[in-house]
């Protein structure tokens, strides 16, 4: 039997009694203790009818069982479906109509809710919670800890992770075994991650950076991970002098930099901080190594595409700078898929055994996006100087980043356009010292007695709390040019802080 993720990821650590695991109630898991637990659950899955290549979709607090949940998914064969657990009712209903799946995995608080909307669809529903008495749990603990790996080979599917886009319609993308391992090889090479690491995760786990460039790292080099249920500044401040490695959001660092015990000294035994999902200013680049001595190493990746480019972990991390393509991987700057001369301004695309497969369910969206050369239409902006080096220096795509969650703009304008009262409205982003954008929303008005806390209620049981307007302006008409176009620009320019 062979299954190309579990045989690198999982399997190694059948025998491995080093820490993997540290949980904020102080238990620790083995490697060869989580092995056991994920064989647990793949037999709790199997027997709830789970079979290979079925979808099954968790929403659920940041647990060692949700960790183990992974590993039994890619064990059964099955594809792992995480959702943020800020979607609402309304959200969740679309990504399972979506997505069809065999099995929904909710918090038990939301139990009623979830499986309300599955009935319909004759979908099996299971909990997991932080009492570790969710009914997935439960079933787990008495299930064998052994369990035959299904065949999976490097093209089969092991993750769905939905991307919003600048249709409104989120899009799955579909993530082989060869996009996950080829990935996560090359980033435990490149920032050399070895078993003596320990790495503080206070990521989120249905994303691409806190799931598999975190996890998947660390599962590949045997390393210990300090699992952190979010960014808390004091647990994070004491337990950097145990560990080596720190990987977050651009607000991570200003965060740690605001606060006077953030120190040299406090670092000293640290050797690699991560930054991605967003921009990272070049002034926290500066700030942080004025700070620590050390240099923050800035990466690029997206959902579709795993990790692209990386600063390199000897040599200028360049602040401003994403760094090099990473090692298999192929990055063009185009116009319209033509290469740009060397230094201008276009579109990153990229190639690779990292990209995807498609978007799950939408042949066409694929075909817009992926092109038939293999090379995946990022829609950000960057420019490769002559060593290739990447910078990136803005998007095509109209899209917000809010403390490393992407928000796209028409998502909540067709939200805002459905409410009675509103004849249009124009979502956009604005600089925020937390988050490093805000949202805000300009919006035209039919009904005059409408008020921005009317609107914020409505929306309140439709858009995840993250992409909610911080601020309504109202407008008698929006900013448009000739041809007819809302400018965007106008009103980030006007309403900037
Ligand atoms: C929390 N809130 C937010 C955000 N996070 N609002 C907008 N944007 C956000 N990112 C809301 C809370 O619900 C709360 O609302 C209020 O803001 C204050 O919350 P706070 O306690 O400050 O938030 P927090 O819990 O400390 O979280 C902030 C955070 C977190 C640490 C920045 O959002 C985070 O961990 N972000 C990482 C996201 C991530 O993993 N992205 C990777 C995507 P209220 O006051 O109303 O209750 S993968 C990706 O992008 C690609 C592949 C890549 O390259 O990595
Ligand atoms: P997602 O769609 O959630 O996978 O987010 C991917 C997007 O995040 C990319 O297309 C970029 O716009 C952005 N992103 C990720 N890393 C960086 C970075 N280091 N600097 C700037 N933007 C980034």
């Amino acid at each position: 039997m062979t299954n190309t993720l579990y045989d690198a990821l999982f399997a190694p650590h059948a025998q491995n009694q080093a820490a993997f695991l540290e949980c904020d109630d102080g238990s620790v898991v083995s490697y060869a203790a989580f092995v056991r637990r994920a064989a647990q659950i793949a037999n709790v899955l199997t027997d709830a009818g789970v079979a290979a290549g079925d979808r099954i979709v968790i929403q659920a607090p940041k647990l060692a069982d949700t960790i183990a949940l992974y590993g039994a998914a890619v064990q059964t064969g099955a594809v792992y479906l995480p959702l943020n657990t800020a979607y609402t009712e309304a959200e969740l209903s679309y990504f399972i109509g979506d997505a069809s799946p065999a099995l929904v995995i909710c918090d038990a608080k939301d139990a009623t809710a979830v499986s309300r909307l599955c009935a319909d669809q004759n979908i099996k529903v299971m909990t997991l919670d932080i009492d570790r008495m969710g009914s997935l749990s439960v079933a787990a603990n008495t299930a064998p800890d052994t369990f035959n790996t299904v065949d999976c080979g490097p093209d089969d599917l092991a993750a769905l992770l939905y991307t919003s886009g600048t249709t409104g319609r989120s899009k799955g993308a579909m993530l082989s075994h060869k996009n996950l391992l080829s990935n996560a090889k090359v980033l435990t090479e490149h920032w050399q991650i070895t078993a003596s690491d320990r790495l503080i995760h206070a990521l989120p786990i249905f994303h691409t950076h806190g799931l598999f460039v975190a996890m998947n790292t660390c599962l590949i080099a045997g390393a210990s991970i300090r699992f952190i249920d979010r960014f808390d500044i004091d647990l994070i401040l004491s337990e950097i002098p145990q560990s080596t490695m720190l990987m977050g959001v651009p607000t991570f660092y200003t965060r740690l930099l605001s606060d006077a015990r953030f120190t040299r000294e406090l670092c000293a035994g640290m050797r690699l901080f991560v930054s991605g999902s967003a921009p990272l200013l070049a002034e926290t680049h500066t700030a942080f190594e004025t700070r620590t001595g050390q240099k923050i190493l800035e990466r690029y990746g997206m959902t579709e595409t795993n990790m692209i480019t990386s600063n390199p972990f000897d040599g200028p991390r360049v602040a401003g700078t994403v760094g090099y393509p990473l090692a298999g991987t192929q990055v063009v700057i185009t116009d319209n898929g033509t290469p740009v001369p060397q230094g201008d301004i276009g579109v990153i695309e990229v190639k690779g055994d990292n990209v995807f497969q498609g978007y799950w369910n939408m042949p066409e969206k694929t075909r817009e996006e992926l092109r038939s050369n293999g090379f995946f239409i990022t829609g950000d902006l960057g420019t490769m100087g002559a060593d290739g080096r990447i910078s990136i220096v803005g998007r095509e795509k109209d899209m917000i980043i809010s403390g490393g969650y992407n928000i796209y703009p028409k998502e909540i304008e067709d939200v805002l356009n459905d409410i009675k009262g509103i004849s249009e409205s124009a979502v956009f982003g604005v600089a925020h010292p937390d988050f490093g954008e805000a949202v805000i929303a300009a919006v035209v008005l039919e009904n005059q007695s409408l008020t921005a806390d009317a609107i914020a209620v409505h929306i309140e049981l439709l858009l995840a709390n993250f992409k909610q307007p911080r601020q309504f302006i109202m407008l008698d008409a929006l900013p448009r040019n000739t041809m007819g176009k809302v400018q965007k620009n106008v009103l980030r320019y006007e309403y900037a802080p």
